[in-house]
């Protein structure tokens, strides 16, 4: 199987990281998903990164919905809990981890444009998302060095995968000051494997007009 990537995408980390911390074997190819010859703008309607391409040529997007099908194809280590309430307790997790991220994305592009029709508003709409997605994940995760009983989840993993991208993107926020306890779970997950060779790398995005 292949999976279609961009080097800086918290998305595209969290499959790459399930992936590695599953021993799927994969090959990775780097798309610039911005750029009008983009691979994902052909075969995924939404034109985004992450895409899985099986061997059969079935494509299967968005990032969560390729870490749920790569849970069912090998289940250790699980990532996603069988209980009932564990399970949308992670899943909500991961969705306010990515919310983050989408925000974060969303600065960023609007930050590329020319700065005259860059809207302030608009960025400052995105950051109040991001402020506020964050003191949730820290009020979520509490006094715990992982979001589930001590086990690794991608609700651990989306959540440092987000944060990673926002250190990428905006070194100057200091998200940490008041998020101790997220800064420590970040700093726990870049020390695994899975983590140290998918350190988001930035790419060339056309400037938005
Ligand atoms: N919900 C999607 C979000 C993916 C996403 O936003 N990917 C960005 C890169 S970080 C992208 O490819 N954007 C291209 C576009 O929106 O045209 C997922 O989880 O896979």
């Amino acid at each position: 199987m292949k999976l279609i990537i961009a080097t800086p995408s918290p998305f595209a980390r969290k499959v790459r990281i399930v992936l590695r911390e599953k021993a799927i074997q994969f090959e990775e190819q780097v798309d610039g998903p911005w750029n009008p010859n983009s691979i994902v703008s052909k075969i995924n309607p939404l034109g985004k990164v992450p895409v899985l391409v099986l061997d059969d040529g079935e494509m299967i997007y968005d990032s969560s919905v390729i870490i749920e099908y790569l849970e069912t194809l090998r289940y250790e280590p699980a990532l996603i809990p069988l209980d009932a309430n564990q399970r949308i307790k992670v899943r909500q997790i991961e969705v306010l981890a990515d919310g983050i991220a989408d925000a974060a994305v969303l600065i960023t592009l609007e930050k590329h444009r020319i700065e005259k029709i860059q809207s302030l508003d608009w960025i400052n709409r995105q950051q109040t998302k991001i402020d506020a997605g964050i003191a949730a994940l820290s009020k979520q995760l509490g006094r715990s060095l992982l979001f589930c009983d001590d086990a690794l989840s991608i609700a651990d993993i989306a959540t440092a995968c987000t944060l990673g991208y926002l250190d990428l993107r905006f070194p100057d926020y200091d998200w940490r000051s008041n998020a101790r306890n997220l800064a420590n779970l970040t700093t726990s997950m870049e020390k695994r494997g899975s983590f140290k060779v998918t350190k988001p790398v930035v790419q060339d995005i056309a400037i938005v007009e």
